[in-house]
Formats: C-alpha cells, structure tokens, sequence
C-alpha cells in the first residue's frame, strides 16, 4: 500500500465517522401509524386506520380525500394514538386537477380529536393539537404565494381563521409553489423532538432534494395522545387530494448497553435530559479515541512501510 493512499484512507475513514457521530437518534418505524398500498388487509379493512367522507381508496394507486369535484369531505384517521415522545412523519401525497381555479387543499392532523368531519379541510374546528394546512386556495391573504403551507396548534377552543387563511393563528410556514401538479413526486417529512424543535420539509422540486419550510425552536406541546389524521375539502372550486403512502417512526436516543427503547410522552423529561449530557460526552469521548486510532494507523503503517522499504533494499545487495 502506497504511503498517499493509505493516508487517503485515513481521512476518509476519519471523515465517515465524523458524519455518524452527528446521528445522535435511531428511528424505529411505526407500523401502527404508517400506510403503503394495498392499504386495506383481506377484509376490505385497514387495521390502523379509518376512514370516513368521501374518501375512496384504490388500493393500488391511493388514498383519495376528495375527488375532483365540488362540495367533498374526507378523512382518514389513526385507531391509536401517537404516543412516541420524538418522531418522524413522512408523506407521500398528490395534488392534482384538471382545473386551472382549484381548492381548497389537505391537512395532516395530530389532535385529539379524531374521525370527524367539519369545517377546517375537511375535518373539525377547535380542535386540540396540531394541524399542519396544505393551502391551495387564497382566501384572503395577501403578500404570500401559494399554495402556501402553514402550521396551527390549536387548544381545543380558538377557531381556524379561514378568512385569513390561518394567519391569525399561525405557528410557522412558506410558500411552496408549484406543490400541485409537481412533476416529481411530492413528499413532506415533519420532524418532532418535544424538548427542541419542530421541522418541516417538503420535496417537489426535485426527487430527493428536500427544500426546508419552516424549522421552530419552540416545539409546541401536543397532547398525550394524538391520533395522525389526513382530511381534505373541495367547494366550488375542487380537486383531488391524494395520499401515496405515510410512513411514521419513533426517534429515540442510543443509550449505552441500552436496548432500543422508544420514548413515551409520559416519560420524565429532566430524565431525558441527563440521557442527553452523557450522550452527548460520550460521543466526543469516542470521536477523539478514533482519531486518536486513525493516527495509530497511519502511524504504524508508516512505520512498518519504512521497515519493508528497508528490508528490501537490503536485500537488494
Ligand atoms: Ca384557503
């Protein structure tokens, strides 16, 4: 091995660990809270889920909410509730029109509530919880484009200000033009640690490039049991709002010799917490011990190419 190469290696080697030892959280998928087709077991019956409204489900394409028509309602709901303290949900989805004036858009929804229809995409008003709005229908908003997406946390008493599109009661959000009709397939992926942030992504631009729409560092508080609901609503104006599939995963953080073991939002924080300090030294801890490896490494193979040099220069004669 050449001398170049082997310390080629070694920065690579030392780059790669540098990059695992920022993945402070292991994910466990959530088979109770995720959708992919056929969606619907043997029975016509989807095991974790309801639905209700107009929603029609075609079990090799999707998830229909509402058709392109005017005046639909509907909605899907998880049976159980999201219990994971930190957790990760991704969403494929579809909307699409023959239409070039369209509404209203979709919601993801993690409330308390759960199967209900009413006034807000499709599902109920007051809600408790977070509802995160697929807006593609200005009301009355100006300044913004959109289809503009946005987050609510609502408490079981404030009212959506449909006038405003949301605006009154708005957590965080962006605009994301061209989310309708993409040409690539459109994805959103919202991120949850109860005790630092909440993010949203969405993909539509391009396949596998995630543009950021909004990232809080005051994560709001959710109930303790929050069932996952998707609803959408046409008026005059329609079109079809489609989920492709949901795929829903507890964040955990890796604790020494401890086995995999998701959170629960029961849990104590201030526990979790000291998790967090002792992650968190023990990660450097481990970094300066592979660095100090690498150097090892190249160390002795220097040594030991020099050593072989020698040798066979030596034999030479
Ligand atoms: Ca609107």
């Amino acid at each position: 091995m050449r001398i170049s190469s082997l310390v080629s290696w070694s920065l690579a080697a030392v780059s790669a660990w540098a990059a695992d030892s920022n993945e402070d959280y292991k994910s466990i998928a959530l088979r109770t809270h995720s959708l992919s087709q056929p969606y619907l077991d043997s029975d016509m019956q989807s095991r974790w889920y309801d639905f209700g409204g107009d929603t029609i489900i075609r079990t090799d394409h999707y998830i229909r909410l509402t058709a392109d028509r005017p005046s639909q309602t509907g909605w899907i709901f998880s049976r159980v509730p999201l219990t994971a303290t930190n957790w990760q949900i991704e969403v494929e989805f579809k909307i699409h029109g023959k239409n070039t004036l369209f509404g209203d858009g979709f919601a993801m929804w993690l409330t308390k509530e759960r199967g209900q229809q009413g006034p807000v995409f499709g599902s109920v008003d007051k809600f408790e919880g977070l509802g995160i709005f697929f807006d593609t229908y200005r009301n009355n908003r100006p300044g913004v484009a959109f289809p503009f997406v946005m987050a609510m946390v609502g408490d079981g008493k404030t009212t959506y200000d449909k006038g405003s599109d949301g605006k009154a009661n708005e957590l965080a959000g962006c605009s994301a033009r061209g989310i309708r009709g993409a040409g690539v397939p459109t994805m959103f992926r919202l991120t949850y640690f109860q005790d630092k942030s909440l993010k949203l992504e969405l993909q539509y631009k391009t396949e596998g490039e995630w543009v950021h729409c909004f990232e809080t560092t005051e994560p709001p508080t959710l109930p303790p049991a929050a069932y996952l609901g998707f609803s959408a609503e046409t008026g005059e104006l329609s079109d079809n709002h489609d989920i492709i599939s949901v795929a829903v995963s507890s964040l955990y953080e890796p604790q020494s010799g401890d086995k995999a073991t998701p959170g629960n939002r029961a849990s104590k924080s201030s526990h979790r917490l000291g998790s967090t300090k002792a992650k968190k030294s023990g990660s450097w801890l481990w970094f300066f011990t592979k660095i100090f490896l690498v150097i090892l490494a190249v160390g002795g193979g220097y040594f030991g190419y020099t050593a072989w040099r020698a040798n066979k220069r030596s034999h030479r004669f």
